[in-house]
């Protein structure tokens, strides 16, 4: 795989299986539903998948909460279906990333079935457990879990450790055993034809077992204390050469530790680990009510590009199924913006260095749903936060006002593919309720206009595709200090582009010394009709995101 470069240039779309399509009236998405939809995937020119969990599971927490590794969800479909469906991908160049989900398993694996019966059980070292005979367990803190990453079990009269819910015990990598299991399943996939994995919650595989007391108030510094533990790079050595090495596939973490150096030591070709991972820095600017800063916004991805010249491989994205909607976040979610705005980002998106990961929906501009009441939600993170919130005393408006904001639920309606009922997503009732500005947004709608933002993505991917530049050029910010403007070129060899995002509603006028000799012409993509380049200086429209091509 060392020598792959599909993963470097391809264009990566990610599918929330249960919102994507419902192929037979159960209201939940799944597989043939996604086989329905294999040309629109082609359409749009993504030239990988990647899809959340569709594996046996109690569905505590959306299916990260696995199970049977090796089965599928009957809602989702059978083994056949996934066949026909990879086959379908591959048949049109798209690659497929499997969500591995190997942090935690569910309560309801068997080997966590087998576990807790016994201390003698075999599988009892699959997980992590304090004795309760040694008193109380040191405080861990659950990132789920208002009340604590322990629970009880009187069976072993022992505790074992969740980072998340307590339905997710977390399984002991440090168990040579457990990782050989992995493995196994990682092989039984790949001879599926899967051709990478997203490893969750990755960073906090690996626990320091000697159980320190951590010191109070520690988690404030969470990934600091619970992430990247030296031991963790053996593990993924070992899982290099079990597995990554011996097909053609990649591994992309989720999380990056604490520092470039971490992120460095997770991906560096040299180091035999893993190919790809994504850091949160950037997504993390906007997670709350307060407007994020463009300038910090431009820092942060260039700090990340800059630190990433030389080795090392970093995935590019603004959104995915733990976070609310890419324009509501980063763009502006209202009628008069909304087209604009996400075109910008989607050009954004693609003209970076690293792979882009487009989440589905936000090929539509998608937005955020009101849900102000706690019992419109189902998600088990969003009750877990509303119980710390209240016990925390906090202002509940406050909390209720953000929640709305930021909930992740928000990026996992129904996708919204024409005006008929359910936006065309289900023919049953569906399991979430779609976003009633369907009739407004949705695939039929915007297929049949050019300015739309459907046909601006498909514009863009080509873009990407049939420009190398944009993939490995180097990457060099201009204009550091505008608040309104995102403007940096790209170059390699003798290819050189500039791009240029007005970030903010109003016209901006800017001076550049690239503008000079370019007129409208040299534009690759512009999301306006039109670019009045005037010897060095233009004035951008509310919005406007243009690519010139300046050698
Ligand atoms: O790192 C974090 C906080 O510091 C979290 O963002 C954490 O990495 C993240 O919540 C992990 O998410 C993944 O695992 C969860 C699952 O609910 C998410 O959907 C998944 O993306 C548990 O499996």
């Amino acid at each position: 795989n060392k020598n792959s470069r599909w993963w470097k240039e391809g264009i990566l779309y990610q599918i929330y299986p249960q919102s994507f399509k419902d192929s037979n009236g159960d209201g939940f998405g799944d597989l043939n539903g996604v086989i329905d939809k294999l040309d629109y995937l082609e359409s749009l020119g993504i030239t990988i998948v990647w899809m959340n969990p569709f594996y046996e599971s109690p569905l505590i927490d959306n299916g990260y909460d696995v199970s049977d590794y090796r089965a599928i969800l009957p809602r989702f479909g059978k083994m056949q279906d996934f066949e026909k469906m990879i086959k379908g991908m591959h048949k049109r160049g798209i690659k497929f990333v499997m969500d591995l989900v190997v942090n935690h398993s569910s309560e309801e694996h068997p080997w966590f079935k087998e576990a807790k019966k016994s201390r003698e059980s075999p599988f009892y070292d699959y997980y992590h457990w304090w004795p309760a005979e040694n008193g109380q367990p040191p405080y861990r803190h659950s990132l789920f879990d208002p009340n604590g990453a322990w629970e009880y079990v009187d069976t072993v009269n022992a505790y074992y450790l969740h980072t998340f819910t307590k339905h997710q015990p977390d399984l002991n990598w440090e168990n040579p055993k457990l990782r050989k299991e992995i493995f196994d399943i990682m092989k039984f996939w790949a001879n599926k034809g899967v051709d990478g994995y997203r490893l969750d919650a990755f960073q906090f595989v690996s626990k320091d077992i000697t159980w320190p007391n951590f010191p109070e108030g520690h988690e404030k510094e969470y990934v600091k204390w619970y992430g990247m533990r030296p031991q963790l790079h053996g593990y993924l050595n070992e899982m290099y050469n079990e597995v990554l090495s011996k097909y053609d596939v990649f591994a992309v973490a989720e999380g990056t530790g604490n520092s470039f150096e971490d992120a460095h030591n997770l991906v560096d070709e040299s180091r035999n680990e893993l190919q790809m991972a994504y850091h949160f820095e950037t997504i993390n600017l906007s997670s709350t009510l307060a407007r994020y800063s463009l300038f910090d916004f431009k820092q942060a991805f260039t700090k990340w590009d800059q630190s990433f010249t030389e080795e090392g491989w970093l995935a590019i994205f603004l959104a995915n199924h733990d976070n609310a909607r890419l324009v509501d976040r980063f763009g502006n979610p209202s009628e008069r913006f909304r087209t604009v705005s996400t075109q910008l980002l989607n050009t954004f998106l693609m003209s970076m260095r690293g792979t882009p990961y487009l989440y589905y929906g936000d090929e539509l501009g998608m937005t955020n749903i009101d849900m102000p009441h706690i019992s419109d939600y189902d998600d088990i993170e969003a009750h877990g936060r509303y119980q710390a919130a209240l016990k925390a005393n906090a202002d509940m408006n406050e909390f209720m006002n953000t929640l709305n904001y930021n909930s992740r639920e928000n990026g996992r309606t129904p996708m919204q593919w024409d005006s008929s009922d359910h936006a065309g997503f289900t023919f049953g009732t569906p399991w979430k309720k779609v976003n009633p500005n369907y009739l407004n947004i949705n695939v039929a709608l915007q297929k049949k206009d050019p300015k739309s933002v459907l046909n601006h993505f498909r514009k863009m991917t080509r873009v990407r595709k049939t420009n190398l530049v944009l993939v490995y050029g180097k990457y060099d910010l201009l204009l550091p200090n505008h608040e309104q403007v995102y403007a940096f070129t790209r170059q390699m060899n003798d290819t050189k582009m500039l791009i240029l995002l007005n970030f903010s509603e109003g016209e901006v006028l800017i001076e550049l010394d690239e503008l000079t000799g370019l007129s409208s012409k040299n534009c690759v993509i512009n999301n306006y009709d039109d670019i009045n380049i005037v010897s060095g200086s233009t004035t951008l429209q509310p919005y406007q995101a243009t690519i010139l091509k300046m050698l």
